[in-house]
């Protein structure tokens, strides 16, 4: 039989096909295949049925998307976590406070989510609160690389009915820091999930990571989500230094017209992409951003 993974406690994970779960583990075969982690939530799977309700994942079906990351600990050996197969789209959260904005968070996860074939999606939450960011500059530099943004508050409602729009009939993973509201957010767009959410510390400011695993939920509105516990650090699997410029879709039109065929944009002579900042084609905090991640990645 085929289905969906749609969470997993310890060994085993619950696989859904025709409305009905199974217990199932992984079986010899699935587990050795290489190079990737062997089941992910959101994959599709071949089970056989062992008793009603329980089951051995016999293979994968091969994704067609990803959202992974280097196994926290095993950065160096390079063993890859797969965080969510099959999904179309990241939803990025970030907050104006609590925990701060930061620009190159989001793009780090839009690097990520083209990377792994989904399409971005960004949440700025709690814009209730007091904060000294430019959410209106903010907004077109997301609209101009044909990214959604949706400014939202869970204490007054605002974006709420906008992002339940986009996330009608698709499946997404919502994303972001520890205490950005991914999971406050969810319950608002569901009552009745109740996952559980806290109180984040006023004086670090800093959330606790209330979330601490991956489960798809289908949504009355049409569509699937999951909810993540959120990163401390955002490392990107397995990306090239070459490879980072093409997940910057401003810089698409320009690829190739530097002086040197293999420029990096940062410090080469007759670069077309730093001629474009100058001139205001391209937003500068983009190009900081591909900066950093560039410095990173060396
Ligand atoms: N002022 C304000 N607070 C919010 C808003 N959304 C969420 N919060 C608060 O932010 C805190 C963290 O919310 P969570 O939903 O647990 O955050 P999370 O992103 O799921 O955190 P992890 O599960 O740790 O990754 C809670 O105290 C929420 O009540 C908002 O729009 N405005
Ligand atoms: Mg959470
Ligand atoms: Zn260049």
């Amino acid at each position: 039989m085929t289905g969906r993974v749609i969470r997993s406690r310890g060994r085993l994970f619950t696989v859904l096909t025709d409305g009905k779960e199974y217990q199932c583990e992984v079986l010899g075969k699935a587990k050795r295949e290489k190079g990737h982690s062997p089941v992910a939530i959101g994959d599709l799977v071949d089970f056989t049925p062992v008793t009603d309700g329980s089951g051995g994942i016999e293979m994968v079906h091969p994704r067609k998307t990803k959202f992974s990351r280097p196994r926290v600990g095993e950065e160096l050996k390079g063993t890859e976590q797969v965080i969510v197969a099959n999904v179309d789209q990241m939803v990025i959260v970030v907050s104006v406070r609590q925990p701060e904005l930061k620009l190159h968070l989001i793009d780090r996860f839009m690097v990520s989510a083209q990377k792994g074939g989904l399409k971005p999606i960004v949440v700025i939450n709690k814009v209730d609160l007091q904060h000294k960011h430019d959410l209106q500059r903010i907004t077109s530099i997301y609209e101009s690389v044909g990214t959604p943004i949706v400014l939202a508050s869970c204490v007054d409602g605002r974006g709420i009915d906008e992002l339940r729009e986009l996330l009608r009939d698709h499946e997404s993973i919502f994303v972001g820091h520890s205490g950005t509201g991914k999971s406050t957010l969810l319950n608002r767009l569901q009552p009745g999930l109740a996952l559980r959410t806290s109180e984040i510390s006023e004086s670090t400011a800093k959330g606790t990571h209330t979330t601490t695993s991956v489960e798809l939920f289908s949504l009355d509105s049409g569509g699937y989500v999951v909810d993540s516990p959120g990163l401390k650090v955002m490392r990107i699997w397995d990306l090239e230094l070459d490879e980072l410029q093409t997940y910057f879709p401003e810089f698409e039109k320009y690829l190739g017209h530097c002086k040197f065929s293999r420029c990096s944009h940062l410090h080469e002579p007759e670069c077309v992409i730093r001629k474009a900042v100058s001139e205001g084609q391209i937003f500068p905090e983009r190009f900081e951003s591909y900066e950093r991640l560039y410095h990173g990645l060396k």
